[in-house]
């Protein structure tokens, strides 16, 4: 035998002698492999069952939604039972900001988790000469939070409306969305369109137009539910941005006919759009339920702007005015935050916070670490919200809409316009009544100081605002709607 065939036998002899030793016990019940019991193995299965991986995430967006046209926000006349339960199982903020008064630019601003204003998008994409769409959007050299979730593993959706640019280059398809369902344009009617319409009016699924036979809030709803199905083993992330409750003011008869004694149509209709997005918000959390994703998902409901007054059915009560100004009815809005044994179910949050935000806290939940290089406005509201943070989120937050700014620093918001200013004391006068800009001057001085900071990082608008800008009277002065 050669040096090597004898290592070789003594090595087979004494892995043999181990072996019998460490089979020792089994050698009893004369089996030579591993039996678990089934309560062994359901001791493991529960066991890795309280392993979580990261969440999913669902961001449902409603658009145009009066402040207080929600159960939740102080509704009386429109039932939001799914949207109010939504609230009592999470926290409800009384505080919350958009970054713009309008669709688009507020949208820019929630994806990207920066001022818009950084990258030129003041104003909003459509309602200009065709010719300037080819370049009127989220440029696509900022990364969205989508494309943050995508990159690192989630499966992503998008269903509604994206207002972000009708341009191929623009499309959610490649801005983080492994699926989209929605329209691309600022708004779109809620019934199958009847004849051939423009491109960026119809439905598509992904970049191929359908015609969609649903009342549009449904099919979005029935949409979300079929993504959460279809994911419900990995990660996922679905955006919701509902086009209700924006006009058309348009309702099926199954919402309609949940408002018999509304006499005032338009109201009816309105109140009915509500119902529908309650209900599809329902369906939704439904979906989760059945899917037992419940539990590990953060489920965020916000506005992308105030309700419009022009409307002459949402309420706002008690900000004032509306979408297109930047008085607290314009950008201040309903956010309702949900994750189970994360967040404290019926919390109240106070201060100030951002849909800037929305893109740090989503990312921190799912255990991203993002590269400082980034520079979000945002901050990650999870340590406000658990209290291991006592500071407010912000020392301040800004608005610009053309020669329409607005600054809210602490109690104090200061909104100017070409030729007037006003200064308001929120903690005391929620309903900006009461124009404190001649009696507390020093106040005013450091909100401009702080205002002009601000601006100075910003480019310049990328595109002009709509032409034939209309003024209504604020107090005696012309305020420019700047859409
Ligand atoms: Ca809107």
């Amino acid at each position: 035998m050669t040096f090597r065939y004898r290592a070789l036998f003594v090595g087979c002899s004494l892995l043999f002698v181990l072996r019998f030793v460490s089979l020792g016990q089994a050698q009893e019940g004369a089996k030579l492999y591993i039996t678990p019991s089934k309560k062994e193995m359901e001791a493991k299965g529960s066991l890795l069952g309280k392993i979580k991986g990261p969440p999913n995430v669902v961001l449902i967006l409603a658009d145009d939604l009066g402040y207080a046209d929600t159960g939740a926000y102080g509704s009386n006349s429109i039932p939001t039972p799914h949207i109010d339960a939504l609230a009592k199982r999470g926290v409800r903020f009384t505080d919350a900001y958009v970054t713009a008064s309008t669709c688009s630019p507020s949208r820019a601003g929630l994806m990207s988790g920066r001022y818009q204003q950084r990258f030129g998008f003041e104003f909003n994409t459509a309602g200009a000469a065709i010719t300037h769409r080819e370049s009127r959007g989220l440029d696509p050299a900022v990364i969205t939070f989508p494309e943050v979730l995508q990159h690192t593993g989630y499966a992503t959706g998008m269903f509604g409306k994206w207002h972000l640019g009708t341009r191929i280059h623009f499309h959610p398809n490649t801005r983080g969305f492994d699926e989209f369902f929605g329209f691309l344009a600022g708004a779109h009617g809620y019934f199958p369109v009847k004849k051939e319409e423009r491109v960026y009016s119809t439905v598509m699924r992904n970049k191929t137009h359908l015609k969609e036979p649903e009342y549009l809030t449904d099919a979005f709803a029935r949409e979300t539910v079929r993504f959460i199905h279809k994911n419900k083993d990995k990660p996922f992330f679905a955006h919701v941005p509902f086009n209700a409750v924006h006009t058309p003011i348009e309702a099926s008869k199954k919402y309609l006919n949940r408002f018999p004694d509304v006499k005032n149509p338009q109201q009816k209709t309105y109140n009915a759009m509500v119902s529908a997005l309650d209900d599809a918000v329902g369906a939704i959390i439904t979906a989760l339920k059945e899917t037992q994703t419940e539990k590990n998902t953060l489920v965020i409901f916000m506005n992308d702007n105030g309700g419009p007054i022009y409307t002459r059915v949402q309420s706002n009560a008690p900000l004032r005015l509306g979408k297109l100004f930047l008085f607290e009815g314009g950008i201040r809005v309903p956010m309702i935050m949900s994750w189970p044994g994360v967040l404290e179910a019926g919390s109240i949050y106070r201060r100030p916070v951002s849909s800037l935000d929305i893109y740090p806290t989503l990312c921190a939940a799912a255990g991203v670490v993002l590269p400082p290089e980034l520079k979000l406005d945002g901050v990650n509201l999870l340590p406000h919200l658990n209290g291991e943070i006592k500071a407010a989120p912000h020392e301040a937050l800004f608005w610009s809409n053309g020669p329409n700014k607005a600054v809210r620093l602490g109690q104090w918001k200061m909104v100017q316009t070409h030729d007037h200013v006003w200064l308001f004391d929120l903690e005391n006068d929620i309903g900006e009544t009461k124009n404190l800009a001649r009696a507390k001057l020093e106040i005013l001085k450091k909100l401009q100081s702080e205002l002009n900071q601000w601006q100075a990082q910003m480019k310049p608008p990328a595109w002009p605002s709509k032409p034939r800008r209309r003024k209504v009277n604020v107090d005696g002065a012309l305020y420019e709607l700047n859409i």
